[in-house]
């Protein structure tokens, strides 16, 4: 049975060696975690993912990250100097490729040999593990600011034993977030322990002097997730992790489109992450926001795809969100070149730079928006932690099974998949149909109203096909779906 306790050192020691089994060329010299300190010790402040972001907390302005990530490894390093000279990017990532992210080192080896080959990258991102250690360590000495894995593994041990041993000092993903939205059929008791281990590998690391970042994937599916469902994961991610020792956590948002509605998301985010860790006792825990931008279907038109890329940055900028994550105008098409991913963080910065001493007034709206979620939030975590008779990751479990926790459109067979969000008139996402999400009446009425609410206005029925219109909406150029003719 999973619990929600912290690793001993002589558990997590003895894991570790299974671990570093799994390498595909044996036990690598380079991971020794005494040597590994000292390595992280002598990475300069402003390459420190955790420095960094203290900074930009403290001067109040938004930090922009793209995703980017190939093979060979020369390309990979080409592309990151590109996105941070031309770019001007603050932060930059190494997504991985995807066989990497299935732990299927053998298939990446022989991408990396093709793409050698043929001279361009044939993986989807970075094959960081048959890299290793010497290699990722390259690419962090080829650039000027922090590194982080982003990715998507629901088993990412050894992936972040190699990174961080090479000084890469954030790692993206959860037990949760790299399970649930990512794979068909992988336990949750398993990819909890998994992270177990990844969050207790930045307490060791902590303990000895070296602060980590890590950051919960916000998103989830990217498609119409009320904010409430994002923002409970993100915090029970955050609760997690600082039970293994972690002590600066990025909790992330995506993008939902009502601009009120993210920036309200945002808020309430950050101050019920910290209400709850100081709830269960963690006093000391450094916490920041990520904002994505639209994850969501794309307009396929490249000048439609960047002014839904400056309107992310607006709110990004105007919802105080330490960094941003960027889309590029070649979303709807696939793999972004580095020139159109570095288009984009231009735009993207320009717009946070340029709003960024600007406030958003408080209103009757805005704060209605930030105690909905809060009220929301509160129902699902007091769900969660008495599925679990207290214990956090064993409510997990048990929440999942009983649909009590649902992450619309998610592809996992763990998770019931009941839940059906749509957007009310002002295209705030509401809840359709709530499974068994473990929401009271006051709460479903209200949803229920506002949906109403539009159906009205729309002339329609209160049905599914708003669900299925809204879905495709953002990409044809609007927010809230509609049948029939433009109106
Ligand atoms: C969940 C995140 C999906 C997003 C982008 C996709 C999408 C994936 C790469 C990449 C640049 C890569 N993405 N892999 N962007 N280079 N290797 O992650 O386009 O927007």
């Amino acid at each position: 049975m999973i619990t929600n306790k912290r690793l001993t050192e002589a558990e997590f020691l003895s894991i570790r060696q299974d671990v570093l089994r799994a390498w595909p060329t044996g036990n690598h010299p380079d991971l020794d975690l005494k040597k590994a300190v000292e390595k992280l010790k002598q990475v300069p402040q402003e390459k420190q993912f955790s420095h960094v972001l203290r900074q930009a907390k403290k001067r109040g302005i938004t930090l922009v990250q793209p995703r980017a990530g190939m093979a060979p490894i020369d390309k990979h390093i080409e592309l990151l100097q590109y996105l941070q000279n031309e770019g001007k990017a603050d932060v930059l990532p190494s997504t991985i490729d995807s066989y990497t992210r299935h732990n299927r080192y053998n298939n990446a080896e022989d991408g990396i040999k093709e793409s050698e080959k043929q001279g361009r990258s044939l993986l989807n991102g970075f094959p960081a593990v048959n890299y290793g250690v010497d290699g990722c360590t390259k690419v962090l000495d080829s650039i000027n600011v922090p590194l982080q894995a982003r990715h998507g593994t629901p088993d990412a041990r050894l992936l972040s034993e190699i990174i961080h041993a090479s000084g890469w000092t954030s790692n993206e993903g959860g037990g949760i977030s790299y399970n649930i939205p990512y794979a068909k059929n992988i336990s949750l008791e398993d990819t909890l322990r998994y992270w177990q281990y990844c969050d207790r590998l930045v307490g060791y690391y902590q303990e000895h002097g070296v602060e980590l970042n890590r950051e919960p994937f916000g998103p989830l599916t990217g498609t119409l997730v009320p904010p409430s469902i994002g923002n409970t994961v993100a915090i029970i991610e955050a609760l997690l992790a600082a039970e293994q020792g972690v002590k600066n956590i990025t909790v992330g948002y995506g993008q939902g489109g009502n601009m009120i509605q993210d920036i309200a998301a945002l808020r309430s985010l950050e101050e019920q992450t910290n209400h709850y860790l100081k709830l269960f006792g963690y006093n000391d825990v450094f916490v920041t926001t990520v904002f994505h931008q639209w994850m969501g279907g794309f307009p396929a038109n490249e000048s439609e795809a960047m002014a839904l890329i400056g309107y992310a940055s607006t709110v990004a900028a105007l919802g105080k969100a330490t960094k941003m994550i960027t889309k590029t105008t070649h979303e709807s098409y696939g793999v972004p070149t580095k020139e159109a991913n570095a288009n984009a963080l231009r735009t993207s910065r320009y717009l946070t730079h340029l709003l960024k001493d600007q406030q958003v007034p408080n209103s009757a709206e805005l704060d209605m928006e930030i105690n909905q979620i809060k009220r929301e939030v509160d129902a699902l975590l007091h769900a969660v932690v008495e599925a679990g008779k207290g214990d956090v990751a064993q409510g997990v479990v048990n929440a999942f099974k009983r649909g009590i926790l649902d992450i619309p459109f998610a592809p996992s067979e763990l998770n019931h998949g009941k839940v059906l969000p749509a957007r009310d008139i002002e295209g705030k996402i509401r809840i359709l149909e709530f499974g068994n999400l473990a929401f009271n009446d006051d709460i479903k009425t209200f949803h229920h109203q506002k949906l109403q609410e539009r159906a009205n206005k729309q002339h329609r029925e209160f049905s599914i096909q708003m669900v299925i219109d809204d879905i495709y909406a953002v990409s044809d150029g609007h927010l809230v779906g509609f049948q029939g003719e433009e109106q």
